[in-house]
C-alpha cells in the first residue's frame, strides 16, 4: 500500500473521530435534539471501504452512518448544521442524525434496519442495466441483516449478478442484546458462504478493511457479481448518545477497556508514525486543525437559520 493512501486512511478515522468527539462533548448542550448513534471505535470500515469508491458509485449506511458520511466526503458544516435542526442542514434539518443522506455525494442513510438494502440492490440493478460500472456499496449492522428483506435483497443481486457489496458492521450488539443472544453459533459470513464470496476481517486494521474492500468493489466493477464482507468491530460508547454505559449491565467495564486497546485510530497513528508517512509534529497539527474546524462548524450551526412556517410542506409529497 503506497503513503497516500495510507495517509488518506489516517486522515479519514482521524476527522470521523474528532468530529463525533465534538457532538460528544456538545452533546449536553441540548441544541442537537436528535438521537446520535456514534461510531467511535468504528471509524476503520468506513474509511477503509469508502476509500475505494469513486464519485459515481453510491453508499447506502443505516442509522450510525456519520462515519461514512464523513468517509464520503460530507460536509462537516452540514453535519452539524442538520443536527442542529437548522434549515442548511444537509437535509434542510428534518433528518438529523440517522437520515444523512447527500444525493451529490452518493450517499444515503435510514434508520429503518435493513431498509437501505433493498435500496441499494436496486441501485445496483440501475448501475447494471445503465451498464455503468459503478459499484453499490451498503453498510449494515449485525442485527440489521436479521432483516428479511437482507435475504430477498442478497437473492435478486445474486440471480441479476449485481454489482454490491455488502458491508456488515459486526460490533457484536443490537442496542444492548449481545449476538450470542440473537443469532445461531455461526458466523455471520459463514451463513452466507453459499450464496456470496464472503469473507470475516479484523474491522479495526484499515489496511485490512481497505485491502479486501478493493477486491470486493473491483470484482463487482468487473460484473462478478456481490461480495460480503463481516468486519469484526466495536462501539465505544452507548448505543445512542455520547456517554459510556458499561454501569448499565449489558456489557463489562472490561469488555470495553479490551475493545479500547484495539482502537483503531491509536494502532493506526502508531503505524503512520513508524513508517514516517507524517511527523509526530504533524499529526499533532492536522488534528488540531480537524478539531478547530469541527468546533467552528458547530458555533456556525448554532446560527444558523431555522426552518420557517413556510417550509413546513415543501419536501411533502
Ligand atoms: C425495522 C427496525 N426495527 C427496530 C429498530 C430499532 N433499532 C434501532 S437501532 C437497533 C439496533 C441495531 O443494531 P445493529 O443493526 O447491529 O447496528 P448497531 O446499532 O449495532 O450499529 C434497533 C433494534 C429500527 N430502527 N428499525
Amino acid at each position: 500500500m503506497n503513503q497516500t493512501t495510507r495517509k488518506k486512511l489516517f486522515l479519514s478515522m482521524l476527522k470521523i473521530r474528532r468530529v463525533e468527539e465534538q457532538v460528544v462533548s456538545v452533546y449536553g448542550q441540548k441544541q442537537m435534539r436528535t438521537p446520535t448513534h456514534l461510531s467511535i471505535g468504528q471509524e476503520a470500515v468506513a474509511s477503509g471501504v469508502c476509500a475505494n469508491l469513486t464519485k459515481k458509485d453510491q453508499v447506502f449506511a443505516s442509522h450510525r452512518c456519520h462515519a461514512a458520511f464523513l468517509a464520503r466526503g460530507g460536509s462537516v458544516d452540514q453535519f452539524f448544521l442538520e443536527l442542529c435542526g437548522r434549515k442548511n442542514g444537509v437535509n434542510q434539518g428534518r433528518g438529523g442524525s440517522a437520515h444523512l443522506s447527500d444525493a451529490s455525494k452518493g450517499f444515503f442513510s435510514s434508520p429503518i434496519l435493513g431498509g437501505m438494502v433493498p435500496v441499494a440492490t436496486g441501485a445496483a440493478l440501475s448501475f447494471k442495466l445503465n451498464k455503468t460500472k459503478n459499484v453499490a456499496v451498503v453498510f449494515s449492522g449485525d442485527a440489521g441483516l436479521e432483516e428479511g428483506v437482507f435475504a430477498e435483497s442478497v437473492n435478486f443481486a445474486l440471480l441479476k449478478k449485481l454489482p454490491i457489496v455488502f458491508i456488515c458492521e459486526n460490533n457484536l450488539y443490537s442496542t444492548n442484546t449481545h449476538i450470542r443472544y440473537r443469532q445461531p453459533n455461526s458466523p455471520i459470513f459463514k451463513r452466507v458462504t453459499e450464496l456470496l464470496k464472503p469473507k470475516q476481517i479484523n474491522g479495526n486494521d484499515v489496511e485490512k478493511v481497505y485491502v479486501d474492500a478493493k477486491k470486493a468493489v473491483d470484482s463487482c466493477r468487473r460484473g462478478k457479481g456481490p461480495v460480503f464482507l463481516e468486519c469484526l468491530t466495536y462501539r465505544f460508547r452507548e448505543h445512542v448518545g455520547p456517554l459510556y454505559d458499561y454501569n448499565i449491565g449489558y456489557r463489562t467495564k472490561k469488555e470495553v477497556f479490551d475493545w479500547e486497546k484495539r482502537c483503531p485510530l491509536s494502532l493506526y497513528k502508531r503505524k503512520i508514525l513508524k513508517l514516517k508517512i507524517m511527523s509526530k509534529k504533524s499529526v499533532e497539527l492536522t488534528d488540531k486543525k480537524i478539531m478547530n474546524e469541527a468546533e467552528n462548524s458547530y458555533a456556525k450551526a448554532l446560527k444558523g437559520s431555522w426552518p420557517t412556517e413556510k417550509d413546513l410542506m415543501t419536501g411533502v409529497y
